[in-house]
């Protein structure tokens, strides 16, 4: 049984969790609080004692990037990366880029100055990409999009960040949600919303 150290802010256990629920692998939760983390966290994960954390009968694995792609390979169905070599290094590639749109939102959730401006301009980037192919990572869903979807619904739903100047990012935002593990997700960021 896998065992997931998670919490239901965090957006990188958010890339677990969708990756889990696609590929409706049964797994525990061990509920982390933030504030309060276990000295079994720091001892796991050094040095911040960070989650997700990921638990496969006693092996232990942090790194939500490197969680999703573990459960790629160990639970190939459905994939989430595409077939073709070449996509698939793509859609790596925009993982491995993330931080292009995670430094903005986070220094746009410290309030610094021109961080609206550089998360707009990490925004426009994703818009430009979406308008003309309907994920991320290609043709179909997959890791790449389950690697930016947690920060997207939590700027729609949870800070009111306004989207409308990026129409197919939002209309890829709606597309993904028809899948019951982003709807999952959209849950429980509305949970956290309210
Ligand atoms: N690079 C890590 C980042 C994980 C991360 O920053 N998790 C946050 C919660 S969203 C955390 O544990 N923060 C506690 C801290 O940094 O003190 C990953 O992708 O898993």
């Amino acid at each position: 049984m896998l065992t997931l150290h998670d919490a239901p802010r965090c957006p990188y256990c958010a890339r677990a969790r969708i990756v889990l629920a696609e590929k409706e692998v049964p797994y525990e939760t061990v509920t982390v609080d933030l504030a309060v983390r276990s000295a079994w966290l720091y001892e796991h994960n050094p040095p911040g004692g960070r989650v997700p954390v990921l638990e496969d009968d006693g092996w232990i694995l942090p790194e939500s990037a490197v969680i999703d792609e573990y459960l790629e390979e160990r639970y190939p169905t459905p994939p989430l990366l595409p077939d073709d070599p070449a996509e698939r290094a793509a859609a790596r590639l925009l993982v491995f880029r993330f931080d292009d749109l995670g430094k903005p939102y986070y220094a746009f959730r410290r309030g610094e100055q021109g961080a609206a401006e550089r998360l707009e301009a990490a925004l426009a980037a994703l818009d430009r990409r979406l308008d003309s192919m309907p994920f991320l990572g290609g043709r179909s869903f997959g890791l790449a999009d389950v690697a930016y979807l947690p920060w997207l619904v939590r700027l729609r739903d949870l800070i009111g960040f306004p989207l409308d100047g990026h129409p197919a990012l939002a209309g890829w935002l709606l597309r993904c949600a028809e899948r019951p593990s982003v709807a999952a997700e959209i849950e429980t960021v509305a949970v956290l919303a309210a």
